[in-house]
């Protein structure tokens, strides 16, 4: 192909007059984009993402913090309050598990009209190995009145969100606070966790969007009603309407994403690629239920296409998936979908909702076939 060639069909200008401006963006978005990172989703590639690669979502500052003298304190409605150091939590229990953890902001930016928060694309996505020390333990070890309903997280950082001066907190319900997986974890990818991640001390609730694995995690509080604190009740719903009291964002929803094949445009990131036998792969998950089928579209949705699963990283990480493609000439959108064992699959119509949360809408790839 002709340096002309290219020029006519990559859509870049040098002014931007071919580029995507159906959104445009507010500088202070710009900004929350720096902070909180996406996964380049050449990261697919890679089972175990790399901790310099894996997403970050940070609603404040990352706060100061020492594991010297960390204290996580566990009260309120428990027969034995304990406040532990960081070698308390270290000498207990050790176990290390892949998770993918996705933020239910992921796809925002995709919607129309877009929300109006962190703009995500489709990279908030990660998969680490996290080491730690199951919840439950300590959740016996502190044990947890019959009057309790719920559990209060609370992290160290400190912030303004909807007018309401707060630190981050989440609650779980106890059934879910005492499943197996639920732990306290210090290291990711087998090194401390770095002060974005939440050093020394946070909380990784396998299958859950995000939100729920509170980060510079100081205390616990078992609590007899359930909390309405604003990262509860005023965001991390499903509303389609202001005055629409929504419904809690929890597990992840399903949904595979496609390692983009072939090279990059700068601007655009539209794919170029020789022509021929083409395998293309990326992974796919479903919050706490298994992917049970992935399909590969190469003509923009007009024909789906099984693809085969491969290796699953975890019983609550990623499972691989790869599709064999003739590349003919030409322009072509690829995009891929998955189904989880309910039955569930990715709509290729936008599901709406005012936070923009959950957005698992199809992923399209544009790429040019020389
Ligand atoms: N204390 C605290 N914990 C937090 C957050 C936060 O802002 N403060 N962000 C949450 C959100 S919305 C997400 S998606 C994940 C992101 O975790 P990561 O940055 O390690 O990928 O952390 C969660 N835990
Ligand atoms: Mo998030």
């Amino acid at each position: 192909m002709t340096q002309e060639d290219l020029r006519s069909l990559f859509r870049t200008v040098g002014d931007g007059s071919g580029l995507s401006h159906t959104n445009t963006y507010y500088e202070e978005e710009l900004a929350l984009a720096f902070r909180n990172r996406g996964m380049p989703l050449e990261g697919l590639r890679y089972d175990i993402t790399p901790t310099g690669m894996h997403y970050l979502l940070i609603h404040f500052d990352i706060p100061d913090a020492d594991a010297d003298s960390w204290k996580l304190d566990i009260g309120g409605l428990v027969g034995n309050p304990l406040s532990l150091s960081m070698s308390d939590i270290r000498e207990r229990p050790k176990v290390t598990m892949p998770v993918t953890m996705e933020c239910a902001g992921n796809g925002r930016a995709r919607l129309n009209p877009r929300p109006v928060s962190q703009p995500w694309l489709l990279e908030a996505i990660g998969t680490a190995e996290w080491t730690g020390t199951p919840l439950r333990g300590i959740l016996e070890d502190a044990g947890i009145d019959s009057s309790a309903v719920e559990l209060v997280f609370t992290g160290r950082d400190e912030g303004v969100q909807g007018g309401e001066v707060q630190l981050y907190q989440r609650s779980l319900t106890i059934e879910d606070s005492m499943r197996d997986e639920v732990m306290l974890v210090y290291e990711m990818n087998g090194a401390p966790l770095e002060p974005q991640h939440g050093y020394p001390l946070r909380l990784i609730v396998p299958g859950w969007y995000g939100m729920t694995s509170v980060k510079w995690l100081e205390n616990i509080e078992a609590v007899a009603e359930h909390f309405t604190g604003y990262q509860m009740d005023q965001t991390y719903r499903y509303k389609t309407s202001p005055d629409d009291p929504g419904v809690p964002v929890s597990t992840m929803r399903v949904r595979a994403l496609m390692l983009p094949p072939g090279v990059p445009e700068f601007m655009t990131r539209t794919r170029l690629l020789d022509s021929g036998d083409v395998t293309l792969s990326g992974k796919a998950w479903a919050g706490r239920l298994d992917v049970t089928q992935v399909e590969v579209s190469t003509d923009d949705g007009m024909s789906w296409h099984k693809a085969e699963l491969g290796k699953q990283v975890g019983r609550f990480a990623w499972r691989n998936w790869s599709y064999d493609w003739n590349a003919k000439p030409g322009t072509h959108f690829l995009s891929v979908r998955a189904t989880d064992e309910e039955g569930n699959v990715q709509p290729t119509a936008q599901p709406w909702t005012m936070q923009g949360m959950g957005n698992n809408l199809v992923q399209r790839v544009e790429v040019i076939v020389r």
